[in-house]
Formats: structure tokens, sequence, C-alpha cells
């Protein structure tokens, strides 16, 4: 897929006041810090599309993306920030899981990992709670090109382990990075198969 137009739509508080859900629609979402911003810019060409490097933890908003006037990517808040507080935790649990858990149009969820990390507990809790809900999602693994394809290879074997104890399948996986582009194509590659068996 060749993308052509991303245009920012909204930002959201409240589920109900989502665009109609009448397009395919892609979740973002991973720790902060992950490089989703990053990869949501470099998936779009468009460097300052999706904001880097803001603090985390203060503005919990869902971000509509409209993709070719014909997809939304959509930019999820990143969990597991050490320095919010309980209750808005709770919020952000509250809100993001209801609208991963309700949003009809939603096709998949893109769970960001950073692979110079071996498998987080707070990543795999999420994916086994999206596996619980029968949610489709896909492991993107970010920042590859800060250490070795061999490095990252057993971080990416290491994370499947983990999740084969409660996947009979573990989902797919891509190597990305926000520096060199890697990735870029498989992932859109993978959004435009989606899209293609999309009705509403
Ligand atoms: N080397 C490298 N750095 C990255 C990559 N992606 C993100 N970063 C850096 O990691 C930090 C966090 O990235 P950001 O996209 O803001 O993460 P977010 O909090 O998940 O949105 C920034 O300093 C980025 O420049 C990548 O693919 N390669
Ligand atoms: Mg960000």
């Amino acid at each position: 897929m060749i993308v052509k137009s991303a245009e920012f739509v909204c930002s959201n508080t409240q589920i109900s006041k989502l665009p109609p859900p009448e397009k395919p629609e892609y979740a973002f979402i991973g720790r902060s810090n992950v490089g989703k911003s990053s990869l949501i810019n470099m998936l779009t060409n468009k460097k300052g599309l999706a904001k880097t490097s803001q603090t985390p933890g203060k503005t919990q908003l869902i971000n509509h993306f409209l993709i070719n006037e014909n997809w939304y990517l959509v930019d999820l808040p990143g969990y597991g920030y050490a320095r919010i507080s309980k209750s808005k935790k709770e919020d952000w649990d509250k809100f993001i899981r209801t609208y991963l858990d309700k949003r009809e149009s939603l096709q998949c969820v893109l769970v960001l990992i950073d692979s110079r990390l071996e498998p987080q507990k707070i990543d795999l809790a999420f994916c086994n709670w999206l596996g619980e809900k029968g949610l489709p999602f896909v492991l993107v693994f970010t920042k590859a090109d800060k250490q070795s394809g061999l490095k990252t290879d057993q971080n990416i074997a290491k994370f499947k382990k983990a999740l084969s104890a409660t996947f009979e399948e573990v989902p797919t996986c891509y190597v990305t990075s926000s520096e060199n582009k890697l990735g870029k194509d498989e992932v859109l590659g993978f959004i435009d198969e989606v899209n293609k068996g999309f009705t509403m």
C-alpha cells in the first residue's frame, strides 16, 4: 500500500463521540516510549502526524487519523507509565478496554513491543486480555535498529514462547524500525489485505 494521504480527524475522551464505524480501523497501542508515535509517522510518511516524546500519561485521548480516505489509524494512549496515579491508570483501563471491546469497525490491534527488551509482564498481560476477549491482534516489534538482528530474533522468540503458555497459535509478528523504515511494507501490506475483506 502506498500512503497518499494521512489526515488527523479527531481526538476523543468519549466513546460516544468517535467517528461513525464505517471504515476499517486499526488500533496502535503499547507501553509509553515504545516508539508508537514514531512508527505512525514512519508508516504515514508524515513527520509530525503523531507527536513524538510527549509527556506521557497526561491526556488520555483516542486519536483518529484517516489514511487514503479509506481506513482509520487509531493512536491509543500508552500503558504502563510508572508516574501516573492509580486512579488515572484505572480510568485508562476502563476507557481503552471499552473502546477495544465495543468498537465494531476495529479490524485488528497492533500491539507494539520494544524489541530490545525481554518479555515484559505488562505486555503479556495485555496480549492475554486481548486473547480472552477474542480480539484479533498482531505484534509489532519496534526499534530493531538499536541492536543486532540476532538479539531482536532472540527477544521475539522469548516473547512468543511466553505467549505460547496461553495461546494455541501465536499471533503474527512484524519487526520494525522507524529509523530506517524496516517493516513498513509488511505492516502496510497486512492492513491492505485486511481492508480488502472489510464489509460493514
Ligand atoms: N533508534 C530508534 N529510536 C526510536 C525508534 N522509534 C522511536 N524511537 C525513539 O524512542 C523515543 C520514544 O519514541 P516515541 O515515538 O515518542 O514513543 P511513544 O511514547 O510510544 O509514542 C524517541 O526518543 C524516539 O526518537 C526507532 O525505530 N529507532
Ligand atoms: Mg507517543
